[in-house]
Formats: C-alpha cells, sequence, structure tokens
C-alpha cells in the first residue's frame, strides 16, 4: 500500500516525506549505506567538493540542550570518489541526491557536468554553507546568486535544488523569489545552518567550537522558526512553481506537520539526525502519518499549505 506521506520534490516522487539534511553523518560510503538501509525518503550526501577535503580544526560541532553550532568547514571525500559510490547506494532503491559545494563559484561547473552523466536523482546546489573564513554565502548576495543561475542552469542536465540561507527580511524573499522564479528550479532547500551565531561557555570561558573564533552555523531548536517562516514565505511566493524543503529543528512528527502546514513538499534532518541516529527517519514520518490520519488528512497534498489565517 501506498504511504500516506508519499511526496515529490521537483519532478522526483520520495516514497515519504522525512530524508537527512546534508551534513551530519552523510560522508562515508559506510555512513551512506546506515541511511540507505534506513527509512529515510532518499539518500542525501555531504556537500562535495572538487577535492577531498579534512574540514575544520576540532571541536567543530557540539550540542547544546536547543540545537547544535557547527563549523565543519566542508569535510567530504572529494566529488570523484563520490561518483565510485553512488553505483554501490543504487542497491537501497530509493532516490539519490548528490550535494554540489564549491570554494570558488568557477567550480561549479566541473561538479554539474560530472553529476549530470552520473546516477544520481537530484542535485542540491549549495549556495549557503556558511563556514569558509573570508567566503559570503552565494545565497546573501543576489546579483552572484542571479548571474550564477544563469550561467548553471543551461548547464544542468537533473532536477535540481539550491539550498539557501535563512532570510530575515520580506523585502529579500521577494527579491530572491523575483530571481528563482526566472529558472527551472525544481526545489528551494529552507534553511541551512543560521550562520555565524557564537555559543559560549562561561565556565571555562571559551566558545563551544574553535574555527573562526567560535562563530558557526547554529541548527536545531534555536531555528525552527525562522525555517518555518522561510518555508512559508517562499511557499507563497514560489509554491505554485517549484517544490520548497524543509529544514531547521525537526524533531518530531509534529514539527514536521508544521513544516507541511506552512507549505513543505518534504523535510530533512539535521541536528536530530546527529543526536538519535538514522531511526529519526521513520519515526518522524510514522508521527507525521499518526497526525494525518487523527486530522482526517489522506494525503501531504492535502495538508500541504493549509496553515490557517487567525
Ligand atoms: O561543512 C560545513 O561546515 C557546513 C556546510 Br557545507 C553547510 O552548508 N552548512 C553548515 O552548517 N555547515
Amino acid at each position: 500500500m501506498m504511504s500516506i506521506t508519499t511526496t515529490q520534490i521537483g519532478s522526483v516522487s520520495l516514497p515519504s516525506y522525512v530524508f537527512g539534511a546534508s551534513g551530519p553523518n552523510c560522508t562515508t560510503l559506510e555512513q551512506l549505506q546506515i541511511v540507505g538501509r534506513s527509512d529515510a525518503a532518499a539518500i542525501m550526501i555531504k556537500t562535495c567538493t572538487l577535492e577531498y577535503r579534512e574540514g575544520n580544526p576540532e571541536p567543530r560541532y557540539v550540542e547544546v540542550p536547543l540545537g547544535s553550532i557547527n563549523s565543519m568547514g566542508y569535510p567530504n571525500l572529494g566529488y570523484k570518489e563520490y561518483l565510485r559510490i553512488i553505483p554501490i547506494l543504487k542497491e537501497f532503491k530509493k532516490p539519490i541526491i548528490a550535494s554540489l559545494g564549491v570554494l570558488k563559484a568557477s567550480e561549479f561547473p566541473t561538479l554539474i557536468e560530472a553529476f549530470n552523466t552520473a546516477d544520481v536523482d537530484f542535485l542540491e546546489l549549495n549556495f549557503s554553507c556558511p563556514n569558509l573564513t573570508g567566503k559570503p554565502q552565494i545565497g546573501y548576495d543576489f546579483e552572484m546568486t542571479d548571474s550564477l543561475l544563469k550561467e548553471l542552469v543551461p548547464l544542468i542536465k537533473k532536477p535540481f535544488g539550491i539550498k539557501l540561507p535563512p532570510y530575515f527580511d520580506p523585502v529579500h524573499w521577494e527579491q530572491a523569489a523575483t530571481i528563482f522564479k526566472k529558472y527551472p528550479i525544481g526545489a528551494l532547500v529552507c534553511i541551512n545552518s543560521i550562520g555565524n551565531t557564537l555559543i559560549i561557555d562561561p565556565e571555562t570561558e571559551q566558545p563551544l567550537i574553535k574555527p573562526k573564533g567560535g562563530f558557526g552555523g547554529l541548527g536545531g531548536d534555536f531555528v525552527k522558526p525562522v525555517a518555518l517562516a522561510n518555508v512559508r514565505a517562499f511557499s507563497q511566493l514560489l509554491g505554485d512553481k517549484m517544490s520548497i524543503i524543509g529544514v531547521g529543528g525537526i524533531k518530531s512528527g509534529m514539527d514536521a506537520f508544521e513544516f507541511l502546514l506552512c507549505g513543505a513538499d518534504a523535510v530533512q534532518i539535521g541536528t536530530q539526525f546527529m543526536k538519535e541516529g538514522p531511526e529519526c527517519f521513520g519515526r518522524i514520518d510514522r508521527e507525521l502519518a499518526e497526525i494525518l490520519k487523527r486530522k482526517g488528512y489522506k494525503s501531504i497534498a492535502e495538508a500541504k499549505g493549509k496553515l490557517k489565517p487567525l
């Protein structure tokens, strides 16, 4: 029987609503096989770059009661290794999503061309890594975002989405939407971690993480209202043209239901995946299915974007 949480991102069908965010536990073949064996709707791969990267010095990921702070610095095996790994992941028979990241924008075409012919179902272009010293997030530079999309979109032969940083002003949602609607984007992924935040330990009088003097990307409970607002805003502006994938502080089926009401076509799990492990995907999806049934919704489509006015 088809699950009540079956959904779509762009033109790609997903067997359920919940999968991993590009970030936690999705860098090595072993980690990706664990995701493959889990109930995740898709196998999401850590953002890859042209070359292998060790990433930033540790400690670089710390969990606190309300979420997490990270400055991983793109640790990954380098794109060629993922091209080798992807055929091995086909045995799990679920959509495979590659996330592409760059140190310089001029690196995107090589990555795109390589993944065009790989057996992946969807590409996520990471326009929002907050943790590279001296590199602004692409998504905060609208001129750059527009010119990059203009250059890259004709090269992309797969369904694709863009991973966005959080925006905090309606003018920015509108300006971004004006750009995005010019291109055949399959999905917007909202949101990456809230960049360059600082958590300190007053006992040790030190920051919690080492890179960049302690400044890092915030995730978990802290960011859920920001993520919901970004999903809602882009859903209202562009929801008829592209899918919206929600990410930020989802720990339960009820959290996922809130993102669904705001217009999310699917959700990704970051901080909670780090904390709970791969059981989180099936658990959150089953909890969501129960909520939908209890409320009389028969599908994701029936509840999507149905936030009621007060
Ligand atoms: O690896 C990271 O430091 C990282 C990336 Br690429 C990203 O997109 N978001 C994040 O919080 N960390």
